[in-house]
């Protein structure tokens, strides 16, 4: 496919209105000119763009066998009371998968290592991998992969410095290259720095051809014309592949040196650290998650834009994020199709006759449009937030020690740590959150005064005067408590401007407070992969001050609290952006309250058939609940789709 000259306006680009043309993946070939080289501020329009997601191999898994100095090549798991949640690679090999109890697993694999992992325990201020933890008593503790993730971040930030990086969950980052790409092309090719005096149509004319590119050695280069039975397995990699035909783009070359960039920093992590990664090039945030997962471990993947058509056209459309629950069952059944290819035959008026106006989203996903930023996230904005869901509900205020114990231990090794990464940070505020049953919960706040020893016992005495005043300490009362989340929490964190102030100093004139208790989420918004902790372990960041320009109104709701765990579950930063209409996250979000719903459900089946004999009773589904978004009139357009029963 040779670059035509059908290059669109990059306004009509940029709104995301354009008119649908017969031309699907249109923008795709747009003529890169001079202009465009040497703009510095084209943001998600910039034809050179280019984001990798690069995503850590059986994470918790690999976190485990590098701790315990396990041969790499044996198969490990980790496990949660009594089920897996992260396989290794050779344990995949015999059939193991996520969804498996230990005992299956065991059967399939005698000799498979079984990690449990670390959990909280009374009495202890550090997280152990202790004999039998039990979920009745012990809180699971990520700590461990919460380092080991911030070593690897650090290595990207070090490593890549001018990239954008985005955390995008425990395990995985967005990089944006473009930055960096675009000086390497102008060091490389000193000739496009200037535009040449003969030049037609002076910066607007379009660059010289671009030179051929060897892949050899950058990762597996997603073929443009896949013959049908093509599967990762034999891709491209290694061979050498010269594009070097009149396909090669100037956007070719910025993905291949971004391929070098993060080839490099994958085999530092993996020589420094030992953790192998995967990773995914391309010129956005959506292909680069999809293009990430090509060709897992070990692996990077690259989807020229020439590839997207034919990659993304025989895809199941209902595997892509939104479109996997009734939107996408409706799109199924609408148009009688299933691949993103059986979609794009539809017309953008047609979509939006049938499923309102919003449906754009979906005709410009379907065609590999994303125009969500990568967004650095301020380490300066985080609070945390340590909560368990209580499979034994308390139903004794006295009970309630037992766990403001536990959650004070994790509490306190997290903030130790955070001191020591910097030492100015100081939580204002401690914050306790109950829920009872289904409802939303009731929380209490109060000054989180200072002390060079924020140890256990001084964080769960402090925890211990919210729950007396929160939750009382009448005894003989027949209280019908049943509380089934206790979560205890730092808010509001200072960083103190150590020099100007001693620290003591500081804290006697304490800043001012709203003295409205709230709810630990009021306010805040986050960005996380619910899947990541199926324990509820919350960590909040609050917009604050450092919101970004691009980001969408601190008022709006880009994320719920899930009435069962206690978590708050965000809209993924894709859906964030300022530029995806207010409905589009409306919608989503419902979506995505679905989704966890669906994840609860499969936990309760799981505890169900747990191993101890005692079937428990599964509890219903919470109604999705619309309450939390803005909207209140009747939804239309595809939100119908997303929260009905
Ligand atoms: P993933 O990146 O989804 O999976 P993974 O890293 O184990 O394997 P892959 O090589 O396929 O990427 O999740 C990262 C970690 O998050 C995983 O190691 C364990 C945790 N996790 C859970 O605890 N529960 C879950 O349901 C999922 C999906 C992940
Ligand atoms: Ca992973
Ligand atoms: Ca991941």
């Amino acid at each position: 496919m040779a670059a035509n000259t059908s290059a669109k306006p990059l306004s009509a680009l940029s709104k995301g209105k354009a008119k649908a043309t017969d031309a699907d993946f249109d923008d795709l070939h747009l003529v890169i000119t001079y202009r465009h080289l040497h703009a510095h501020n084209l943001g998600v329009r910039d034809p050179l763009r280019v984001v990798a997601l690069c995503d850590s191999d059986a994470f918790y898994a690999a976190c485990e066998q590098i701790r315990l100095g396990i041969d790499p090549s044996r198969p490990l798991v980790v496990q949660q009371w009594d089920s897996l949640i992260a396989v290794n690679y050779p344990a995949r090999k015999f059939g193991i998968t996520r969804m498996e109890k230990i005992k299956e697993a065991r059967r399939k694999c005698p000799e498979l290592v079984v990690v449990h992992v670390a959990t909280y325990k009374e009495g202890e201020a550090e997280p152990g991998y202790w004999q039998n933890p039990d979920t009745l008593t012990h809180k699971v503790s990520l700590d461990h992969y919460r380092r080991e993730s911030m070593k690897i971040l650090r290595m990207f930030q070090e490593g890549l410095p001018g990239g954008e990086i985005e955390k995008a969950s425990i395990d995985e980052a967005f990089i944006d290259f473009t930055r960096p790409v675009r000086e390497e092309i102008l060091r490389r090719f000193p000739y496009l720095a200037e535009v040449p005096p003969d030049a037609p149509r002076g910066i607007d004319s379009p660059l010289p051809n671009p030179p051929p590119i060897s892949w050899h050695g950058l990762g597996t280069v997603i073929e443009v014309n896949p013959s049908p039975s093509d599967t990762p397995a034999v891709g491209l990699e290694g061979l050498g592949l010269d594009e070097d035909d009149a396909s090669t783009t100037w956007h070719d070359v910025a993905l291949s040196i971004a391929a070098e960039l993060m080839g490099k920093v994958r085999s530092d992590v993996y020589r420094t650290l030992g953790y192998s990664t995967s990773a995914g090039i391309a010129r956005n945030k959506f292909l680069a998650k999809l293009t990430a997962s090509y060709k897992k471990p070990n692996s990077q993947s690259i989807l020229r834009n020439a590839a997207i058509p034919n990659y993304l056209k025989p895809m199941p459309f209902q595997k892509i994020r939104f479109l996997g629950g009734k939107l996408g069952k409706a799109f199924a059944e609408e148009y009688d199709a299933s691949t993103v290819g059986d979609l794009l035959a539809i017309s953008l008026e047609e979509m939006q006759r049938k499923f309102g106006e919003n449906s754009i989203w979906v005709y410009e996903i379907l065609r590999g449009i994303d125009r969500s930023e990568v967004k650095e996230k301020s380490a300066v904005n985080k609070s945390m937030m340590a909560s368990k869901n209580l499979p034994k509900p308390i139903t004794k205020t006295v009970h309630g020690h037992h766990w403001i114990r536990v959650l004070a231990a994790e509490l306190a090794l997290r903030l130790r740590e955070a001191r020591e990464e910097i030492s100015a940070f100081w939580p204002k505020t401690l914050v306790l959150h109950v829920r009872q049953g289904y409802e939303t919960g009731r929380s209490k706040q109060a000054a989180f005064p200072f002390t060079r020893n924020p140890d256990v016992d001084y964080i769960a005495s402090a925890g211990d005067k919210l729950w007396r005043e929160l939750v009382g300490t009448d005894t003989s009362r027949k209280a019908s408590m049943n509380i089934t989340n206790v979560a205890l929490g730092f808010a509001g964190v200072e960083f103190m401007e150590i020099g100007q102030r001693s620290i003591e100093g500081f804290f006697k004139n304490p800043p001012t407070m709203s003295d409205t208790p709230r709810s630990p989420d009021s306010g805040t918004k986050r960005k996380r992969d619910p899947r990541d902790d199926p324990q509820p372990e919350t960590s909040l960041t609050r917009s604050g001050p450092h919101t970004q320009q691009h980001d969408v109104p601190p008022d709006e709701v880009t994320s719920f609290l899930c009435g069962r765990c206690g978590k708050r579950i965000a809209l993924p930063s894709e859906l964030t952006d300022a530029n995806v209409g207010a409905e589009i996250r409306t919608e989503a979000l419902v979506a995505l309250r679905m989704e966890h719903d669906d994840f609860h459900v499969a936990q309760d089946l799981a505890k169900h058939y747990s191993v101890d004999g005692s079937p428990r009773k599964i509890r219903p589904l919470e109604k999705p609940q619309t309450k939390k978004t803005r909207r209140r009139e009747t939804p239309e357009g595809i939100a119908k789709f997303f929260n009905k029963k």
